[in-house]
């Protein structure tokens, strides 16, 4: 197979474009992709600074490389979850990464500074890890930005998690989730613009990157995820892509151009009751947000 863009030989074919790349042209395929998504949907702009969030895995190093290379004014985030090894190895890949390309790394450690970890805190309050880590994230990644002075949280949602998410919202006819499953959620009082540059490239392509452009990532998976829902969902998906490439970006962007919008009212509803919570400020509709609630609970 020939590189589609130089007609050298190709390392790497990619079914759902029907295409084969050479090294270096993969890389620009890459770069062009995120570019574009970048523009289409009004990610970020001139003299905005971005905070990508990174977990030392393949989708985050490659978002924060790209976007580096793209010439934003990008910094890291890396959030210790204090999930055992599995913490401490991702967070040596993403202090690695930061110190190879000179780029400047945020570090949020919930055991130090907020006194739980992941494992336990979600046991103590009730609530599968991947919830309470959930939210814990959003949380932090927003109160990270706004106290660091950034415009946006950038990511590393690539297509194979969108359409997963899109695959079990839809299952469950999640409307409120569906309103709100958008690649860019504008800012608010109270929330930094939060935007996924990745969703026009799918896992095997991030992972792919990360190898091409020498960029060392945490390959093990978090051992909280075993058996959660999306990841079968994942596995559905890829065997239908499988039969038939280019089904999930069929799925997940006519979803965004020609049903998201049926959506979105549901979610504007259920944004309108936001007030600050009592113990952090931090918007919520309930007295105190969810992060306090398990902080709380986590702590006791
Ligand atoms: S880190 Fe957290 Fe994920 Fe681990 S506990 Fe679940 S949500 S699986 S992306
Ligand atoms: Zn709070």
């Amino acid at each position: 197979m020939k590189c589609r863009r130089c007609r050298g030989p190709a390392v790497i074919e990619v079914r759902r474009h029907n295409a084969g790349f050479c090294s270096d042209c993969f890389l620009h395929h890459c770069h062009e992709q995120v570019r574009r998504t970048i523009d289409d949907f009004s990610m970020t702009g001139a003299g905005e600074r971005v905070l990508v969030a990174v977990s030392g895995g393949k989708d985050s190093l490659a978002l924060w490389d790209i976007l580096l290379d793209l010439g934003h004014d990008v910094d890291g985030l890396y959030l210790g979850l204090g999930i055992g090894e599995y913490s401490d190895q991702s967070g040596d890949y993403a202090r690695a990464f930061a110190a190879r390309r000179g780029a400047k790394l945020v570090e949020v450690d919930l055991p130090a500074d907020y006194g739980f970890d992941i494992p336990a805190g979600s046991a103590a309050a009730h609530r599968v890890p991947c919830s309470a880590c959930g939210l814990s994230k959003r949380h932090l990644f927003n109160r990270a930005a706004l106290d660091g002075g950034y415009d946006v949280v950038a990511t590393g949602h690539n297509l194979d998690d969108e359409a997963a998410v899109l695959f079990g919202n839809v299952l469950r006819w999640s409307t409120d989730y569906l309103g709100r499953q958008l690649p860019v959620l504008p800012e608010r009082e109270g929330f930094v613009r939060k935007v996924k540059p990745l969703v026009r490239l799918a896992e095997r392509e991030t992972a792919a990157y990360c190898v091409l452009a020498g960029i060392d990532y945490i390959v093990e998976e978090c051992p909280m995820a075993a058996g959660n829902r999306h990841l079968g969902y994942k596995h559905a998906l890829d065997s239908i892509e499988e039969q038939s490439p280019g089904t999930k970006a069929a799925f997940y962007f006519g979803f965004l151009d020609r049903a998201s919008a049926l959506f979105t009212p549901q979610a504007a509803v259920e944004q309108d009751g936001l007030r600050a919570c009592v113990s952090c400020g931090a918007p919520t509709t309930a007295e105190v947000c969810a992060f306090c609630k398990l902080l709380e609970r986590a702590r006791t």
